[in-house]
Order: C-alpha cells, then sequence, then structure tokens
C-alpha cells in the first residue's frame, strides 16, 4: 500500500489522511490510494464512519496540473478520470464526511462533494477554478455543484472560478457544518453523529431538489453567458462551463456527467487551454533562482519607510500596510504629502463603498502610514522604497540621503521604471543592499514587481525582497539592470510602432480597437493617456543621448507635450476626455498627425488590424528574444509573467514569448525579417529569434534546456 493516503482509527471513525505534499493534488496514485484505504474502512466491521482530510496545509488543491498539462500537450491522450472513485465514495454504506481545511480546488472540491457531508474550518477556501486553466470541472463538478448550491450560485462560482470561504459555503449548502475548533475533532465528532443517525446518507448525484429546469433557469443561463464574455473575453472555456451546467439540468446524471467529459476533453484540445496552464507554471518558476537556493537568509521586513508620497509612493504604502507592515512616509513637500495621504484615504473610502473593507480596517491601515517630512525614525526600519519621480540626478541626492540615516542591514530600494540601479547603488557605501523594486500602476493593485538585480545587490537582498513581494500577494520576477529592464524595453518598440502606424495612416481608436479586440486589457494609446505622456517623453529625453542618427523615431509625442495634451490629467492626449474620463476619439489629434506626417513626407495607406497586431506583438517579442539573450531575464516564461501580470497581456495567449511559439517561431522571424527590409534597421531579427527559427526550436523549449542544464549542474 503507497502511502499517499494514511488510513488511521479513532474510537470507530476510520481518518483517511491525503499526503500529497505540498498541495494534496490528485496525482496519479492519490485516488488510487484514497480509494483502497477507503475500501479498508469499509470492510472493517469496527468502523461506523469515514473521515477524508488533507494532511499538511491544505485540502485537495485539485487535480494535479502537471497530468492536465501532458494531455492538453498530446503526451497522453485524455485528462486522469476520477469517476470511478467517486463513485466508490458515494456509494460507501458507511457515512462520509469531508474535513476541509486551507484550499479545497477543483477536483478537490469535486472530490468533498461526492462525499455525504463536509465541514470545514472557518478560513478554508472552496472552488472550481479551472476556467483560470482554460478547462471546466471534469470530475463532475458541474453535475454535483448545481444539485448542492442550486444553478445560479454554481454558474456564478464555475465562470468567475472564484473561491468561497466557509461561511458563503455553509449559506449556499455546499458544506453543512463550520467546525471551529480543531478540524479533526470536530469531524470525528460529526462522523460519529452522522454513523448514530443511521443511513441512507445522502448521495450528491441523487439531490435534484435545487435543479429546476431549463425553462425555469433559462435567465440564470443567459446572464452567466453575459458574464462570461465580459468578464473573461474571447475566453471559449467560461462559455463551455455554462454548456456543462445546461446537461445537469436537461440530463441525468450519467449523461450529463458524460457530456462533462467531452467538453473538457474538447477544452483541452485548444491552444488557450495550454496557454493558461503555460502561464500557471511560469508564474511558479519566477521564484526559482538558479544561483540563489530555497534557504537563502532573508532579513525580516518588519518596518517600511517609502519617499515619495506621489501616486507611486502612495500605492507602494497602501500595498505594505495592507500586509501588515507599517510605513514612514516621507515626502519633502508639505503639500504633495496632503495630497497623497488624501489619494490614498480615498483610495479606502473607495473600497469601504464598495463593501471590500471595513471602515474600522481603513482607519486602521491610514494610522499605520506616518507621514512626515524628514528622516526620523529612517534608521529604525529594515526596507526604504524611494519612489520619486524619475530623474536619476534626483535620485543620485537621495540615496546618500538614505545611506546615512539608514541601519546597517536596511534594504534600500528605487522604484525606478529605467533607470540604472549600479549608478544609484554607486551613490552609497552600501551598492550590496541597493536593488530595484519596480511597482506597477496603482501599486496597490498590479500584482507585478520587477525585482532588479544590481551587480552588487546580495543574495540576502534578493531573496528579502522576494519574499517581500509574496507577503504583498503579488508576483516579484527578478531581472537585469538594464534600460527599461524587462517590461519597459519591450513596451518601447511595442510604443513605437502604434505610434509608426498612426503616422502612416492608421487612427489611435483604430490601433487601440485591434490590440483590445485581440485581447489586450486596454488599448496602448488609451494606457499613454492613463499613464500621462510626460512621462514616456520624459524616459525619452533622458535618453535622446542613445537615439541613433537618421533612425526613424515617432513625431507626434513631443508635439501632443508642447501642446500640453498629456493625457487624462489634462483632458486630452491621443484622446480627448469627457467630464466621466470617457475617452472620445479628437479630430484635432488626427489632423494633428496627419500633419506631422505630411510634413516628414510620410505615405499615408489603409491598415488593417492583421498589420496593427503583428507590428505591435512582433516587435515586443523581438525585443524579448534580445532580453533573453542578454540573461536579463532568467526564462521566456518569466517574460510572459512579466507581460501577464503587469501590463494587460491576454492571459490565455500565454504571454508574448509563449504566443510566438504558438503561432510558429520561425512564422514570426520571417515577418519581422520582411519588415526589417520594409521598415529598416528598428526591425533587425534579434539573433536568438533567428538561431530559434532556423533550428526549428520554441522558447519553450529553451527555457526547458536551461532548466535541465541547472539540475544537471545542481547534482
Ligand atoms: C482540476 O482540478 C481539474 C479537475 O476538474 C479534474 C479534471 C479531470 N497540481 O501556488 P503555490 C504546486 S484543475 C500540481 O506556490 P500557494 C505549484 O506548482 C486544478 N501542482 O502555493 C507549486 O510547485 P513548486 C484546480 C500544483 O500556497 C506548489 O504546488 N486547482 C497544484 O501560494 C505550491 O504552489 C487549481 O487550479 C496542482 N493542482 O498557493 C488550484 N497546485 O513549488 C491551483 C499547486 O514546484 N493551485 N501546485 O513551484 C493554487 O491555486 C495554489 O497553488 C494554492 C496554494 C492556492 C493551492
Amino acid at each position: 500500500m503507497t502511502d499517499l493516503a494514511l488510513l488511521s482509527q479513532h474510537d470507530g471513525v476510520a481518518v483517511i489522511m491525503v499526503n500529497n505534499p505540498p498541495v494534496n493534488a490528485l496525482s496519479p496514485g492519490v485516488p488510487e490510494a484514497i480509494r483502497a484505504q477507503l475500501e479498508a474502512a469499509e470492510n472493517d466491521p469496527a468502523v461506523s464512519a469515514v473521515v477524508v482530510i488533507g494532511g499538511g496545509r491544505t485540502f485537495i488543491a485539485g487535480a494535479d496540473i502537471k497530468e492536465l498539462e501532458e494531455a492538453a500537450s498530446g503526451a497522453t491522450p485524455r485528462p486522469p478520470k476520477l469517476h470511478a472513485m467517486l463513485r466508490a465514495i458515494e456509494d460507501s454504506a458507511k457515512p462520509v464526511i469531508m474535513a476541509i481545511h486551507g484550499t479545497a480546488l477543483g477536483g478537490g472540491l469535486e472530490l468533498a462533494m461526492a462525499g455525504h457531508y463536509r465541514v470545514a474550518t472557518p478560513d478554508a477556501q472552496m472552488g472550481q477554478p479551472e476556467v483560470n486553466l482554460g478547462i471546466i470541472p471534469g470530475a463532475e463538478g458541474t453535475q454535483r455543484l448545481p444539485r448542492l448550491v442550486g444553478v445560479p450560485a454554481a454558474v456564478d462560482l464555475c465562470v468567475s472560478g472564484r473561491p468561497i470561504k466557509a461561511s458563503e459555503a455553509l449559506e449556499l449548502g455546499l458544506i453543512d457544518r463550520v467546525i471551529e475548533g480543531e478540524l479533526l475533532t470536530g469531524a470525528v465528532a460529526f462522523a460519529r453523529e452522522a454513523a448514530a443517525k443511521g443511513g441512507p446518507h445522502p448521495k450528491t448525484r441523487e439531490r435534484n431538489q435545487k435543479l429546476g429546469t431549463l425553462e425555469s433557469n433559462a435567465a440564470v443561463f443567459a446572464a452567466g453567458r453575459e458574464q462570461a464574455r465580459k468578464t473573461r473575453r474571447n475566453q471559449n472555456a467560461p462559455l463551455a462551463v455554462i454548456d456543462a451546467l445546461e446537461a445537469a439540468v436537461a440530463l441525468p446524471f450519467e449523461q450529463g456527467s458524460q457530456k462533462e467529459r467531452d467538453i473538457i476533453i474538447e477544452c483541452l484540445s485548444r491552444d488557450q487551454c495550454r496557454a493558461l496552464i503555460h502561464a500557471f507554471f511560469a508564474e511558479r518558476a519566477v521564484a526559482k533562482i538558479p544561483d540563489i537556493p530555497k534557504d537563502t537568509r532573508t532579513l525580516p521586513l518588519r518596518k517600511a519607510a517609502v519617499v515619495g508620497a506621489g501616486t507611486m509612493g502612495g500605492g507602494i504604502s497602501m500595498a505594505l500596510v495592507n500586509s501588515g507592515i507599517p510605513v514612514l512616509l516621507k515626502d519633502a513637500d508639505q503639500a504633495a504629502l496632503d495630497r497623497g495621504l488624501a489619494t490614498v484615504r480615498k483610495n479606502y473610502e473607495n473600497s469601504v463603498k464598495r463593501g471590500r473593507l471595513s471602515q474600522e480596517a481603513a482607519e486602521q491601515r491610514m494610522a499605520m502610514i506616518h507621514p512626515q517630512l524628514g528622516f526620523d525614525g529612517f534608521d529604525t526600519v529594515d526596507i526604504i522604497i524611494e519612489a520619486v519621480f524619475e530623474s536619476m540626478a534626483l535620485k543620485k541626492q537621495i540615496f546618500p540621503e538614505l545611506d546615512r540615516v539608514a541601519k546597517p542591514e536596511c534594504v534600500l530600494a528605487s522604484n525606478t521604471s529605467t533607470l540604472d540601479i549600479d549608478e544609484i547603488a554607486a551613490t552609497t557605501s552600501r551598492p550590496q543592499s541597493v536593488i530595484g523594486l519596480h511597482f506597477f500602476s496603482p501599486a496597490n493593485v498590479m500584482r507585478l514587481v520587477e525585482v532588479v538585480r544590481g551587480k552588487a545587490s546580495s543574495k540576502e537582498v534578493i531573496a528579502t525582497c522576494m519574499a517581500l513581494t509574496k507577503t504583498l500577494r503579488k508576483v516579484g520576477v527578478l531581472v537585469g539592470n538594464a534600460f527599461g529592464f524587462v517590461g519597459n524595453r519591450m513596451m518601447f518598440p511595442y510604443m513605437r510602432e502604434a505610434q509608426f502606424l498612426v503616422e502612416e495612416g492608421a487612427t489611435p481608436a483604430q490601433v487601440d480597437k485591434a490590440l483590445y479586440d485581440w485581447g489586450m486589457a486596454m488599448g496602448i494609446f488609451a494606457v499613454d493617456d492613463m499613464a500621462g505622456i510626460d512621462v514616456g517623453w520624459r524616459v525619452r529625453q533622458e535618453f535622446k543621448h542613445l537615439e541613433k542618427p537618421g533612425v526613424r523615431q515617432p513625431l507626434v509625442l513631443e508635439k501632443l507635450v508642447a501642446a500640453n495634451r498629456l493625457g487624462q490629467k489634462t483632458g486630452a492626449g491621443w484622446y480627448r476626455y469627457d467630464e466621466n474620463r470617457k475617452a472620445v476619439p479628437d479630430p484635432e489629434i488626427e489632423a494633428l498627425i496627419e500633419r506631422t506626417a505630411r510634413e516628414a513626407g510620410i505615405p499615408r495607406r489603409q491598415i488593417d488590424s492583421g498589420e496593427i497586431i503583428e507590428r505591435c506583438i512582433y516587435s515586443m517579442i523581438n525585443e524579448g528574444a534580445r532580453i533573453l539573450e542578454e540573461g536579463l531575464a532568467m526564462r521566456a516564461s518569466d517574460i510572459d509573467t512579466v507581460y501577464l501580470t503587469g501590463y494587460g497581456f491576454p492571459a490565455y495567449r500565454g504571454g508574448p514569448m509563449w504566443y510566438a511559439d504558438t503561432i510558429g517561431v520561425k512564422k514570426v522571424y520571417d515577418r519581422v525579417a520582411e519588415f526589417h527590409s520594409r521598415f529598416g534597421e528598428l526591425w533587425e531579427p534579434a539573433p536568438l529569434l533567428a538561431r530559434l527559427a532556423a533550428e526549428g526550436k520554441t522558447f519553450a523549449s529553451l527555457d526547458a534546456e536551461k532548466t535541465r542544464e541547472e539540475s544537471a549542474g545542481a547534482h
């Protein structure tokens, strides 16, 4: 017998403890082990009831996503089939009680629903997050969930993929009791009660009372499809899951279950599913840094200081206090400090209004931000994050001061988005403590943080900052120190091509629509207007000396700044904004673009969305290949994570480098080479792109090669 599920006895109650760390995924062998232990318990006359519980930090976090990845890649013909185990649980003559702590997600919840009863700790979370992976629940979740919670709640949970806490699960009828004390003790007590009450114990698949009919649920399904189209634009699985839920209502359990299986197999054959599974593992791979082992010492970060109370400084302060780290917020200017704090307060008030935060919690968080003009108390903090505006001269003034006031082990971080961390570090006596922490706006919301490794940044400081991003519930991606790091460096050619396209005949609205329809969260011009046109312009001034003479540069940006069309904040930029900040195409800007193009002798023509997408996205991919070659990102999948978590790239396309693989690296290369001959040197193909194309390889295969080499080196 394997030890993937352990059996013990507690005075007549058998306890099956699933034992597959870290998250008890239903990997090969686990379902079989659970089934075998169940059989042993059933055959034991001394056992009157069975409890299934997760060992370690959680119940079962789902099917093994590695197995699903294999099925999606075609390496194995079919996804795992858990139906026989579920049937065995449900048909057990002895009551089976599922005891949930941590998370019961996907296949974990599906297994729990096959039990006769469910109990959970108050902080346990339950959900069907399969749509996040481009699939639907495939172990009869779409058939049992509506039977327990009713069709409207099942539609909401399956389409949104959101997990719910025990209190909501109890209200919905998903669980039978919340256990306040020790879970196993409570579950065993519940099991005894159930055994004493006697059978038959409820089989979820036979509970049809909450199902209703197709007619009575028609509006619910229609609203669900509407929700899916709105919140999961262009995605297939959220619509497919509603088809499976409809089958639960329309068909007997067995047939509904078969329909569900057909649908999940269909989902697994799609690019969207492969891309989303890639995104899941890519987001976890970022934590693996070859030369910084997991046991590297991290410094405790109990208290922080932030310098600069602007948009970024305020957002970073919120992110810190939201995770329980108090902040000294310094600005040299009282008016700026007041403005910054007022914005933070307004943000919290909005959260209270929306019911996301209690008034009391908002007050507590505000009280954890201490505004100040000087450096008082900076000698007590564990990390200082500088977030003043993007000027090397200013940063060079600030860092020597931080060096002077900070305690010896304090981490000195800059939130710069483009500047050289080494140059900043060189102004201090402790370059090993200096690092970049590039947050994205709004910093209290956006998940990405580029952790910028200076040449002197110590391993401990890097490990500490990576751990900090996890504490802040963000995704830290370690990147090298070069102009624009990873994200913005790829953004520049993207932005450049968008601007060239409008000079050549497209309108900003047309470019934005093409990008949005393709899946980007926002069009690039709308992003520029939101961020402030002067921001990109300022960066360009700082690096103007790098521009090669004679190489084409976008022409309109300077004119917008000169006309004070700085974006949303001035009411006009690439668009005009009405009083509700709604973007409206502006004939004035279109005339300005046309005039500029004419003066520069740029011929105007009709441009279709295919060209818009290729030029914007392929320019980004080409730059990504350079970044990889220069070692500024550790893996292609890290670049994908940057774009998925910080730049609104559609997750179902897997990130720019994964997308290149999906299209075919050779195809992308050929197009880049064609653009090179048409548009000149800015399109010179990256050598890595050319090499992969010639060798018939992918970016993913490059990552896999590296991982193999690293693990061979480690042994
Ligand atoms: C499903 O169930 C389909 C079914 O309908 C049946 C179909 C037939 N499998 O995130 P963390 C790994 S679909 C394999 O850093 P946390 C993860 O890669 C599934 N591996 O921890 C990482 O490995 P490493 C539905 C998994 O505490 C390690 O565990 N379920 C799985 O921040 C730690 O993960 C989901 O979608 C898995 N299912 O968060 C849940 N889960 O250390 C997916 C985790 O080598 N999981 N790993 O990098 C999660 O959302 C989070 O991992 C969880 C823990 C909240 C559980």
